[in-house]
């Protein structure tokens, strides 16, 4: 899998190429990342990539020219190398705040393809009419506002590659991970590790009882009750895709009345 980075700022990467498991996974050749300086891509003494916005406001605009010679640049190499299909050039990605929000599901669906090229976009925001004319797919990370597409980038990259075959160790497998089937798209459960006593706090019995079934019914009503507290909609969604016993529904009642005690009455 190969991501071309269109970025002023191609340090910033140096983040999820060097380090942890996607920094592993680029070492052992599994993914590469290549970035293009819009700022390389320009003709003027200035080196200039910005400009200011018709009809007036605050902020910058990213010019058209040195973005849409920076893609065709990436295009090109990409081409060179074969790292995609014939006749199925990259996707190219915008990252922005008025994007569709990544979630896991995009993940999943990414780590089976070839790459992108992705569109790290800085100031106010970019011509639209190199997004008309160059962008397959808007993405966002969510609703907070970000100084640039970089950080987007990586969060994206980093999702998707750790999901490639032989990226994780069994020991860190995904196959254990929050959005995973076992759990039903439910929030994972609290972890511990030695001591069995930390300054005073000890470790949850059932997780020092041995007993299997007793860890597990343990590990899931507590899955349940975090996911009920701080994320309603994951319940709601795993109820409506079958995913909740009855048992896991007398566990749900049971954190309910405890979080709001029944009226004792007048
Ligand atoms: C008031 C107008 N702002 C939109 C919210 C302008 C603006 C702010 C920040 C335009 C671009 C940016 C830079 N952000 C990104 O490039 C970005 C982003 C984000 O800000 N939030 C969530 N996901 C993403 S992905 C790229």
């Amino acid at each position: 899998m190969r991501f071309d980075l269109i970025t002023l700022f191609p340090e910033m990467f140096a983040a999820v190429r060097d380090q942890g498991v996607s920094g592993r996974a680029h070492a052992r050749g599994i993914w590469s990342l290549e970035t293009w300086n819009p700022r390389d891509f320009t003709s003027d003494v200035h080196r200039t990539v910005d400009d200011r916005p018709y009809g007036g406001g605050p902020g910058m605009v990213m010019l058209a020219e040195p973005l849409a010679l920076a893609v065709e640049a990436a295009r090109a190499a990409r081409l060179k190398a074969g790292a995609d299909a014939v006749g199925a050039p990259a996707p190219v990605v915008l990252l922005s705040p008025a994007g569709c929000p990544h979630d896991q599901a995009r993940a999943q669906r990414w780590a089976q393809e070839l790459g992108a090229i992705l569109i790290c976009g800085r100031y106010e925001g970019i011509d639209q009419r190199f997004i008309d004319r160059y962008v397959d797919e808007e993405v966002s990370l969510g609703d907070f506002v970000l100084s640039g597409g970089e950080l987007g980038a990586m969060v994206l990259m980093d999702s998707v590659v750790r999901l490639l075959p032989g990226v994780l160790h069994d020991a860190e497998s995904a196959v254990q991970d929050s959005f995973n089937p076992a759990l039903s798209g439910l929030l994972d459960s609290p972890h511990y590790t030695r001591p069995e006593a930390w300054r005073g706090d000890a470790v949850p019995e059932p997780l020092l009882s041995g007993h299997h079934a007793r860890i597990a019914v343990w590990r899931r009503e507590q899955s349940l009750a975090l996911t009920a507290a701080r994320r309603p909609d994951l319940i709601a969604r795993a109820r409506a895709a079958g995913l909740l016993d009855a048992r896991d529904e007398r566990v749900l009642e049971q954190a309910a009345r405890m979080e709001k005690p029944a009226d004792g009455g007048s």
